[in-house]
C-alpha cells in the first residue's frame, strides 16, 4: 500500500513534523529531534486505548523468541503508536501491512533498521527521534515478526451488560426543568480529562463539567434538541439529558473498545428514537434505543474494499443521519465504501453500500442536508452521496489530504451554493459547487481553490447569517500560524485573508496554545475558538463577534482542561455550517 509522501515541505515545514504533532496529542510543541515523522502518523492520534488490553501470544517458532513480558510491552507500543497507521491485524491502513509472511522475510536487522531510521515513504525515524530506545527498536523488530494478536470481540452480550441507566425514562423530567437557553448551549470536549463541559453561549458560565470516556472525541444532539450524547475513543457512550435541572448523564453504555463517532436519528417519525455509534474496533456499528441505549443490532463492517480485497478491520469513521429517509449514513474507512443503513426495520435490515474511494474520514451536509461530502483522505478527494436517491454523485479531486471537519457552506458571488474544505497536507481551500438545479455546471466540480495560512488546517467554518469564512491551521509548526485564524470576506476571496492572534488574546502563560475548531453560536454573530495547551498547562475558549471580528470574550477557568472540539446545540441539531 502506497504512504504519503513526507517530504514535502508546506511553508516551511515537512508534513512530517505536523504529524508528530498530531501524534503526541497535538499540545506538545514538537522538539528538533521529531522533525521528519510522517504524516501518516496522524492517524494514530493519541493512541489506541487497546493498548492495554491483555491479548493472546501465538508463538511464531520462525520468529525470533520473545517473552511474555516482552511480548506484552511491544503489544503496547504497537498499539500506542503503530497500529493506527498499519492497523490492528496490521494488514495495512494508511502505512504498509506488516503481515509475517513480509516481516520474517526481512529479518530483525532489516526490521530494526526501518524502525531506528524510518524510510522516505513516511515511516518516522523512531530511533533516531529519541522516541524509542534501541532496546525497544529492537523489541519492536522482534515483536512484527511474531503472529499479530488479535484484539477480544465485544459481543451484543458485552455492549448490554456494559449498560448503566442513571436515571430511568420514567423518572427523567417530562418538560425542561432548567431556564438555560438550550438552544445556544456548547458541549466542549475536555480531550484529556475525559469530560465535558456544558457552557451556556448567554451568560458563557460553565453549567456542569460531565465525565464521559477516555479522550473524549465528539458530541452529537438529538433530534429534538434534548439529548446530547458525547462518545469517547474508549467507545463509552454518554448519554446527557438537557432537560435536567441541571443537565447531566441519564444513560451510559460501551459499544465496543474503541470508537470515534455517534450519531441519532432524525427522519420525520423517528426524532430521538435511535441512536447509532461506529466502533475502530470490533470493526462494527451498534444500533440503540435512543433514550435507553439499549442495543438493538450490531452490524460488522468486515469486508471488500472499493479495489475488492477482504479488508478485517474497516474502522467505523463519520456518521451522519439522513433527512430524507430513516437511514444513517456510516463510512467505512478502510473500504472506502459508504452504508446507507435503514433504521426503520432492524429485523430485515436494507443497506446501500455505495462505493467512494478510501480512506474515508469526516465530512458535512451541503447547504440543502441533501447531499454529503466526506473526505477520503488518502485518494485526495472528496465523495459526495445524495442521501435522496442513496447514489454517488462524484468524486470531486481536491488538495493533498482534506479535513473538512463538518466543512462550510455559503453562496458564492459566482457559482452560487459551495461547500469547502481545507487540508492537512497542503495550504490550500478547496471551493465545491453544490447546486446541481441553478448551477449545474459547477455542481460536484472544485471550482476554485484558494491559498490558506498553510498546512495542518483541519477545521472550517462560516454560517448562513454570516459574510466571514473561519479556517485554522491548528496543525502547522509554525506557532504564528497554529495560534492565530485565518478569516476571509465570502463576497471577495481572492482578497485574500486576514489574520487574527487568537492565542494572544486568549492571555495565557507559554504552553502550545494551538487554535481549533471555529464554532457559532446559535444566533450566528460569534464564533468560539478553542485555544489547546497540553494537560498541564492552561488552556481557554476565545469569543469573536462574527461582525467586526474583534474579541468579545475569554473562557477561562481552571477546569477547561484541552478544550478541543466544541458543538452548539441548535448548529449540531440541525446540521447548519
Ligand atoms: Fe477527530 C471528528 C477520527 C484526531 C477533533 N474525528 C472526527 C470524526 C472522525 C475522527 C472519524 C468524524 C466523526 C463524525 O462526524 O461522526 N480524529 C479521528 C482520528 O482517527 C484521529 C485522526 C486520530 C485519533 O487517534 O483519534 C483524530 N480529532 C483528532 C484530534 O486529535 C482532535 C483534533 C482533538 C481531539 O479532541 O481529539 C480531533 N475530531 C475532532 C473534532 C471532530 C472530529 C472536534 C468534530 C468536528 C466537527 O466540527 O464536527
Amino acid at each position: 500500500m502506497k504512504q504519503r509522501n513526507t517530504t514535502q515541505i508546506i511553508r516551511g515545514f515537512t508534513l512530517a513534523t505536523l504529524a508528530f504533532a498530531v501524534h503526541t496529542g497535538f499540545a506538545e510543541d514538537a522538539p528538533a529531534a521529531h522533525a521528519n515523522q510522517p504524516a501518516a502518523a496522524y492517524q494514530s492520534g493519541g493512541g489506541s486505548p487497546m493498548a492495554g488490553t491483555e491479548m493472546y501470544q501465538n508463538i511464531n517458532p520462525k520468529a525470533p523468541p520473545m517473552t511474555k513480558v516482552e511480548f506484552d510491552k511491544a503489544r503496547q507500543i504497537y498499539f500506542e503508536r503503530c497500529a493506527g497507521c498499519h492497523g490492528v491485524l496490521r494488514k495495512g491502513a494508511t502505512g504498509k501491512p506488516l503481515t509475517t509472511n513480509i516481516t520474517l522475510d526481512r529479518g530483525t536487522e532489516y526490521l530494526k533498521a526501518f524502525i531506528k531510521y524510518g524510510s522516505p515513504a513516511g515511516m518516522p525515524n523512531w530511533g533516531t527521534s529519541g522516541e524509542l530506545s534501541d532496546d525497544e527498536v529492537d523489541l519492536m523488530a522482534r515483536y512484527i515478526q511474531q503472529e499479530p494478536p488479535t484484539p477480544p470481540e465485544y459481543s451484543m452480550a458485552d455492549i448490554e451488560k456494559s449498560r448503566k441507566i442513571i436515571i430511568p425514562v420514567d423518572k427523567r423530567p417530562t418538560k425542561k426543568m432548567n431556564k438555560y437557553n438550550l438552544d445556544n448551549l456548547f458541549s466542549v470536549t475536555l480531550r484529556d480529562t475525559g469530560e465535558v463541559a456544558l457552557i451556556d453561549g448567554d451568560t458563557k458560565q460553565i453549567i456542569n463539567i460531565v465525565k464521559t470516556g477516555y479522550a473524549v472525541h465528539i458530541s452529537r444532539m438529538s433530534a429534538s434538541g434534548r439529548y446530547l450524547y458525547v462518545i469517547g475513543r474508549d467507545a463509552k457512550i454518554n448519554l446527557i439529558d438537557l432537560w435536567l435541572p441541571k443537565p447531566d448523564n441519564v444513560a451510559e453504555i460501551k459499544v465496543g473498545l474503541e470508537a470515534r463517532s455517534v450519531e441519532t436519528s432524525k427522519f420525520k417519525g423517528f426524532e430521538d428514537k435511535i441512536a447509532v455509534a461506529g466502533t475502530y474496533w470490533p470493526p462494527q456499528y451498534v444500533i440503540m434505543e435512543g433514550d435507553t441505549l439499549k442495543p438493538l443490532k450490531v452490524v460488522s463492517t468486515r469486508g471488500m474494499t472499493v479495489d475488492n480485497e477482504y479488508h478485517p478491520e474497516p474502522r467505523v469513521a463519520s456518521i451522519v443521519a439522513s433527512h430524507y429517509k430513516p437511514e444513517f449514513v456510516i463510512n467505512a474507512k478502510e473500504t472506502g465504501k459508504i452504508n446507507m443503513v435503514d433504521y426503520s426495520d432492524l429485523n430485515n435490515l436494507k443497506t446501500t453500500v455505495i462505493d467512494a474511494a478510501k480512506f474515508l474520514h469526516d465530512g458535512g451536509f451541503d447547504s440543502t442536508g441533501r447531499y454529503f461530502l466526506v473526505a477520503a483522505n488518502a485518494s485526495n478527494k472528496i465523495a459526495v452521496v445524495d442521501t435522496k436517491e442513496d447514489k454517488l454523485a462524484a468524486l470531486v479531486d481536491v488538495g493533498k489530504t482534506p479535513h473538512p471537519g463538518r466543512g462550510a457552506n455559503f453562496v458564492h458571488p459566482k457559482y452560487g451554493p459551495v461547500w469547502t474544505t481545507g487540508h492537512l497536507g497542503d495550504d490550500s481551500i478547496a471551493i465545491i459547487g453544490t447546486d446541481p438545479v441553478k448551477h449545474k455546471q459547477y455542481a460536484w466540480k472544485m471550482v476554485a481553490t484558494i491559498k490558506s495560512q498553510g498546512g495542518g488546517s483541519l477545521f472550517i467554518k462560516t454560517h448562513p447569517k454570516s459574510k466571514n469564512l473561519w479556517v485554522d491551521n491548528t496543525l502547522n509548526p509554525d506557532p504564528a500560524v497554529s495560534q492565530s485564524i485565518a478569516v476571509y470576506d465570502i463576497n471577495h476571496l481572492d482578497a485574500g485573508f486576514k489574520t487574527l492572534p487568537i492565542a494572544e488574546w486568549a492571555g495565557l502563560g507559554d504552553g502550545a496554545k494551538r487554535v481549533l475548531q471555529p464554532e457559532y453560536n446559535a444566533k450566528g454573530d460569534e464564533v468560539w475558538f478553542s485555544v489547546w495547551s497540553a494537560k498541564n498547562k492552561d488552556s481557554a475558549i476565545v469569543v469573536v463577534d462574527d461582525k467586526t471580528r474583534t474579541l468579545k470574550a475569554v473562557i477561562k477557568d481552571p477546569r477547561l482542561i484541552t478544550p478541543t472540539g466544541k458543538f452548539n446545540v441548535h448548529n449540531t441539531q440541525h446540521d447548519i455550517y
